[in-house]
């Protein structure tokens, strides 16, 4: 059996003011040239697959279309939820879409979901936090992720030896090893604490694990339990990164390949750096539908930077600048002398940083109260 692993397509994202519903049908129809040319028996979307909980009119034609797509290419579509999506609306059909082939697990509620097909077991676990999970299990001992992920699995009556499938939407550490982040993760994803890793061992008895959540694709510990990544680079920090889609295929006696296939996005996403001349002169212009993010390494703030970027490049995302000035603002760590200025002058020089302005002395107070709780402040503050 033949499957093709996809992860976080957020459907709807927006990259700066610029919409990609263009670059994600691109992608998307990218996508299905694969499953016809490969012959693909089964699509696996592990979670994220719009990028909001209520997602515009466009991208909810986008998912149609793909789905329609893929139905009548006469590939199986398994759909968990992802920490983005609503579990109720991504259900919406489920019931009848299971007849043509789209098998959809978007909450969960006490019961690993299992379809057995054509001897592959696939189980579908939408993206769960230990607390949910608690609620099912009154008599386990669940406080953490792992927790509750091992709880599931031993209540899912997964066989070990068979021809196991799992999909899965969450944040899984190998061997002591955490996934690299691409950066449009959400920030609750890149802050995430010991408490909500999971470990890649609980996946022993499957064939493929087929992840979601993190962003840039890898292998978390071994080869076959894997995140696809995001089909598209929706930050600054995946400019580098390439993107493929892993085919997974299956022999009946559970043996599994991996082979990544690459993928070409409609416009690349770019970093340019270089003083406004150098990266306007003719020798430089190249791919100018690409989108850019431009460091302009000029001391002095151009006028109109931006607007005369566009003239060039109008699918620009973002400038910012990179010369003596901005480098002595990184250098001054307002924490190196933390040991000669009071909490007040700290947190005040933290808020002007991050808000621009002067902290209000409400807010101030507030923040001593905390800080004096945390036992940060001493007795003097
Ligand atoms: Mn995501």
């Amino acid at each position: 059996m033949r499957l093709l692993h996809l992860g976080d397509l957020h459907i709807g994202r927006s990259l700066g003011d610029f919409d990609l519903l263009a670059d994600q049908r691109y992608i998307l129809d990218e996508i299905l040239r694969v499953v016809r040319e490969y012959q693909v028996d089964g699509v696996l979307l592990a979670g994220d697959i719009y990028d909001r909980p209520v997602p515009s009119e466009g991208a909810v034609r986008l998912l149609d279309y793909f789905l329609s797509s893929l139905s009548e290419l006469a590939a199986k579509v398994f759909i968990i939820s992802g920490n983005h999506d609503s579990d109720e609306r991504l259900n919406f059909g489920s019931r009848f879409f299971e007849a043509r082939g789209i098998f959809i697990a978007s909450k969960y509620q006490g019961e690993l979901y299992h379809r057995c097909i054509d001897g592959v077991n696939f189980y579908l676990l939408p993206f769960v936090k230990a607390s949910q999970v608690k609620h099912f299990f009154p008599d386990e001992r669940i406080e953490s992720y792992d927790q509750a992920v091992k709880v599931i699995l031993r209540h899912g009556g997964v066989q070990p030896g068979a021809c196991n499938v799992l999909v899965a939407h969450q944040f899984v550490a190998g061997g002591g090893l955490v996934p690299e982040l691409a950066g449009s993760e959400s920030a609750a994803v890149q802050n995430v604490g010991l408490v909500e890793q999971i470990g890649a061992d609980n996946f022993a008895d499957f064939s493929y694990v087929a992840l979601g959540h993190i962003h840039r694709p890898q292998q978390v510990g071994r080869r076959t339990v894997r995140y696809a990544g995001s089909p598209l680079k929706y930050s600054l920090g995946e400019c580098h990164d390439a993107k493929s889609i892993p085919l997974v295929t299956i022999e009946e006696d559970g043996s599994t390949e991996v082979e990544l296939i690459p993928l070409k996005p409609r416009r690349e996403l770019r970093h340019l750096t270089g003083r406004l001349e150098q990266i306007l002169a003719g020798e430089n212009l190249q791919d100018t539908d690409d989108y850019i993010y431009v460091t302009l390494t000029d001391e002095e703030p151009r006028d109109n930077a931006m607007g005369i970027i566009q003239g060039y490049y109008p699918n620009t995302v973002r400038l910012d600048y990179r010369n003596s000035r901005t480098m002595a603002m990184e250098r001054e760590d307002i924490f190196a002398a933390s040991e000669l200025r009071s909490f007040e002058e700290l947190a005040g020089d933290f808020y002007r940083l991050v808000y621009g302005q002067e902290i209000s002395e409400e807010e101030m107070a507030v923040l001593k109260e905390i800080g004096a709780k945390a036992g940060v402040t001493d007795e003097a503050d």
